[in-house]
């Protein structure tokens, strides 16, 4: 049995990682990764220069879900250059992910710039949807910025590209995003990140310091709405755009989910954060298992196959 995967011409020897944002802000986070059964890494999103985020208490955990308004806090652009030119030179035959964005659309176009000319040519996610700067919409829910920004880096930018999606609540959202997604040659969509501006209360309070207590929602309670994302882009994009599912995985079951939705990699945030980079050794066991009992041997026996009548 295997669980090898392929993203554009790279491939992965398992369909299993971290999400953005949780283990990848530092390098000795990304090496605990590698170190992992995590099939591979993506870094924290960096912006040019590095960002200390909002104030703490941004982060909080509620049973299998959580809160964060983290703000975006990383290291800048050049720490994850830096650090990717030692993952690769130390681990030539895998393939890496670099996350970024920026907070005005000038400057989305000089760190995609920036990374063009660096020596980094592996896969790039350009994060079009974080929920927690102070004053900054999310970029995809605009969609005439998204494609303007597509536009722009299109003309030149010419190494792997994905887009990071916030999740969308309306069919003719998905089939908006679709129809501009389709006009680029992406190398993958990845869906969702966390369902932005949610409150949660404990006692009489909110439970994170920034934004009186709004912040983007993580964890098992989103995966039913990352499903319907996943399942909606797999249906709706070019077949050589392939889908990152990502949101409330905390089992097997639901990295079986995703796949069966239609993605070729499943990410996994907020129980990473819970459980450590000795998760991924636990989902794969359990995929396998999930895999044994309908007699799969791969990946592509039943990618995108959810049956769609009971
Ligand atoms: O740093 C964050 O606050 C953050 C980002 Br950039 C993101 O894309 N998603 C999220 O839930 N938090």
């Amino acid at each position: 049995m295997t669980l090898k995967t392929n993203i554009g011409n790279d491939s992965f020897d398992s369909c299993m990682m971290n999400a953005s944002g949780v283990w990848c802000s530092t390098v000795d986070e990304l090496e605990a990764l590698v170190k992992s059964k995590a099939a591979t890494f993506v870094t924290k999103t960096a912006t040019l220069a590095p960002r200390e985020g909002n104030p703490l208490p941004r982060v909080h955990h509620f049973g299998p879900n959580s809160i964060n308004s983290s703000g975006l806090p990383n290291e800048g652009i050049d720490y994850y250059l830096a650090a990717l030119a030692n993952f690769e030179a130390t681990h030539p035959n895998r393939a890496f992910f670099l996350s970024v964005t920026e907070l005005a659309e000038d400057q989305i176009e000089t760190i995609m710039q920036r990374v063009h000319q660096s020596d980094y040519h592996g896969l790039v996610e350009l994060n079009l949807s974080c929920p927690n700067v102070i004053g900054k919409p999310q970029v995809g829910y605009d969609f005439e910025t998204t494609a303007r920004i597509l536009d722009r880096t299109f003309s030149y930018f010419d190494q792997p590209l994905g887009v990071k999606l916030p999740p969308y609540f309306d069919v003719s959202h998905f089939d908006q995003m679709a129809e501009i997604l389709n006009r680029y040659p992406l190398t993958y969509v990845n869906s969702i990140n966390s369902i932005g501006n949610g409150l949660v209360i404990e006692q009489d309070a909110v439970t994170i310091a920034p934004k009186q207590g709004y912040g983007g929602l993580g964890g098992a309670m989103i995966k039913q709405t990352a499903l319907a994302n996943v399942r909606a882009f797999y249906t709706r994009l070019k077949s050589d755009i392939a889908i990152i599912g990502t949101g409330g995985v905390t089992s097997g079951r639901d990295v079986f989910e995703h796949l069966l939705c239609g993605a070729s990699m499943v990410q996994v945030g907020t129980a990473l954060l819970q459980e450590g980079p000795a998760i991924f050794a636990r989902l794969e066991e359990e995929l396998k298992a999930i895999m044994d009992e309908y007699g799969y041997t791969s990946i592509d026996d039943f990618k995108g196959k959810l049956k769609n009548t009971i």
